[in-house]
Parts: structure tokens; C-alpha cells; sequence
């Protein structure tokens, strides 16, 4: 059989293939973070922190249904000083371990990652500019002149390879305000998409909405394969090409993975998917993966990555 290479790299760190979990589900605890350090996912991502622990939004804050999920947790997490403690302990599964950070303000998210610089374990940072689910807060990645101002003042005092975690855009205009502050920041990755926010699902038998916070509003997960694809497409061809993407949104299947990569992605983040199982997600699309290339006759990642054909 013919050996196949997927190793991959996002800001200059080395993964041996390119999927990994997404913030978000199941990334909280270090029982969690553990569980991952010993699955197949290629690093190990934690759920995005703020100054202060927090449990997060009311339950019920979860709901699958066919073909996705809709929440709205409101960022619970333990704490970034917990953090600080938990990441130099994951070091010996010997991959990548990424920290997301989602404080409240642009002084909040720089104490966080001035702390973060300084833990030797830490290999990249996801700065989270898109959480949708903040009772009371705006998405920061929807205020252009905010969030050009916020990754002014991070790139600041980050001294890790900065990342972003993007919300979903939906007008070109928007992509291309946006990838012009990015090509101009310090930023070296970016990741699409966040949740689809504000979605609303309704209970048809009990005319009833099915999640508690924000009057049953919540990001939307698993169904916006289009618009994830659509998203790691469009800054692909924005941003420069030393800025890496990760794609993330919709992706069930090791076709899901490939389809990512031939947009342009560099890695893929899984999140629903993840939430809906469990560790052994990154082994099942591992493998499919593996199959998708084989059958395809690829034996490594820039054979195919980034080389979507238009008709
Ligand atoms: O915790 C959440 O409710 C949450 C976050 Br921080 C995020 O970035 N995206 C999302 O869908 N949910």
C-alpha cells in the first residue's frame, strides 16, 4: 500500500494529520482536555476562557435535531488561571495544545493572553472574536472598526502565534473588510466559522421554543457545511498566503474533511460532530479521510489543498 503523508502545519506547529476538536463541546474540564490528548485528534483545543470562571446560561442550552444542533451556553469554563495550571499537564500526549480566549474587553482578552504568552506548553492562541451567545454583548467580529482595534491591541502582548475565530460572513463586502484588517495585523491563523448565531428551532408538537437562554435564539451548529466551506473559500483567496485556515462547520464525513481542504483549509476543527458522540469521532473521520484520499489516488495534502475547480 502506499504510504500516505497527512501531516499539516498552522502557524509553523507541525500536526500529524489535520483534524482536531473545535472549541466548544466537551474542551472544558482537564478530565476532558485529557480525553482528547489520548484520542486521534491531531491537538488538543480548549474552550475559550475568561478572567473569571463561569458556569454559563441556563439549561436547557442544548438541542440536536436532524441534521445539526442549536446552543447557547454563554461560555462556561473554568477560569483562565485554571488554564494556566491545566495546559503545561496535557504536554505529554505531544501535540499541539491551542488556548481560546473570549474575554469580555480588549483588557480582559490581553491579561488572559499575556499570561498565556508566558506557559511554554501553549502553542498557538485562538483569539475568539465570535461568540453569539453573550446575553447583552454584540459579536465582536460583526463591529469592523472594534474588532480592527481589539487585534491591534492583542497582537500587542501576544507573544504566541495569534489565531482568530471568525463568525460566519455572509456578503463579500464584509469579507473583504475584514481580511484587509487581518492581512494587516500580526494575526498568522484564521478559523471558519463560529456557530451561525441566532438561529431560532421550534418545537412543532408544543409550539414552543427549545432552548431557555435569549428566548430560544442560540448559535446553530452541524447543517452550515455551505457557509463554513464558503468562508475558508473566500479568505483563502483574501488573505495572504502565509496566513493559515482552519476550517470548521458541518463536517460529519471524511469527504466533509476533503471538501474543506480543497477550499483552501489547512486543518479542520470538529464540533458538532464531536458534541453528538464522542472521542471517537477523530479516529472515524481519520480513517474515512484516509479512504477519500486513497480512493482519489492522493498521497498527500498539497496534492488536492486549495484546488477547487470553478465550471
Ligand atoms: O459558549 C458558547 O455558548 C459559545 C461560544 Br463561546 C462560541 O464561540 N460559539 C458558540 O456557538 N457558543
Amino acid at each position: 500500500m502506499i504510504k500516505l503523508n497527512l501531516k499539516t502545519s498552522i502557524a509553523g506547529k507541525d500536526f500529524e494529520h489535520p483534524i482536531f476538536n473545535a472549541s466548544g463541546p466537551k474542551c472544558i474540564t482537564r478530565e476532558e482536555l485529557e480525553e482528547i490528548g489520548v484520542s486521534r485528534s491531531a491537538g488538543i483545543m480548549a474552550k475559550s476562557c475568561t478572567i473569571k470562571p463561569r458556569d454559563g446560561n441556563p439549561s436547557p442550552r442544548h438541542f440536536d435535531f436532524c441534521g445539526g444542533a442549536i446552543g447557547s451556553y454563554g461560555l462556561p469554563n473554568l477560569g483562565y488561571k485554571k488554564y494556566l495550571e491545566i495546559f503545561p499537564q496535557l504536554k505529554s500526549y505531544c501535540k499541539p495544545i491551542i488556548a481560546s480566549v473570549s474575554g469580555m474587553s480588549i483588557e480582559e482578552n490581553q491579561t488572559i493572553i499575556s499570561e498565556f504568552s508566558k506557559v511554554s506548553e501553549i502553542d498557538l492562541i485562538e483569539l475568539n472574536i465570535s461568540c453569539p451567545n453573550i446575553i447583552g454583548k454584540p459579536q465582536v467580529g460583526y463591529d469592523f472598526d472594534y474588532s480592527k482595534k481589539m487585534i491591534a491591541e492583542i497582537g500587542k502582548v501576544c507573544k504566541k502565534p495569534l489565531g482568530l475565530k471568525l463568525p460566519p460572513y455572509f456578503d463579500f463586502a464584509h469579507f473583504n473588510t475584514m481580511a484587509k484588517i487581518i492581512n494587516n495585523s500580526k494575526v498568522s491563523f484564521v478559523t471558519c466559522i463560529n456557530s451561525v448565531g441566532n438561529g431560532l428551532y421550534v418545537d412543532f408538537e408544543n409550539e414552543c421554543t427549545v432552548i431557555k437562554p435569549k428566548k430560544g435564539f442560540g448559535g446553530v451548529g452541524g447543517i452550515i457545511k455551505p457557509f463554513g466551506l464558503a468562508n475558508v473559500r473566500k479568505f483563502r483567496e483574501l488573505l495572504r498566503d502565509d496566513i493559515n485556515i482552519v476550517g470548521v462547520g458541518g463536517i460529519f464525513t471524511g469527504k466533509d474533511v476533503f471538501e474543506y481542504l480543497l477550499c483552501g483549509a489547512d486543518a479542520v476543527q470538529i464540533g458538532t460532530a464531536f458534541m453528538q458522540s464522542n472521542t471517537q469521532i477523530f479516529e472515524k473521520l481519520l480513517l474515512e479521510f484516509k479512504q477519500v484520499i486513497q480512493d482519489k489516488e492522493y498521497t498527500r495534502l498539497s496534492q488536492f489543498k486549495n484546488k477547487l475547480k470553478e465550471i
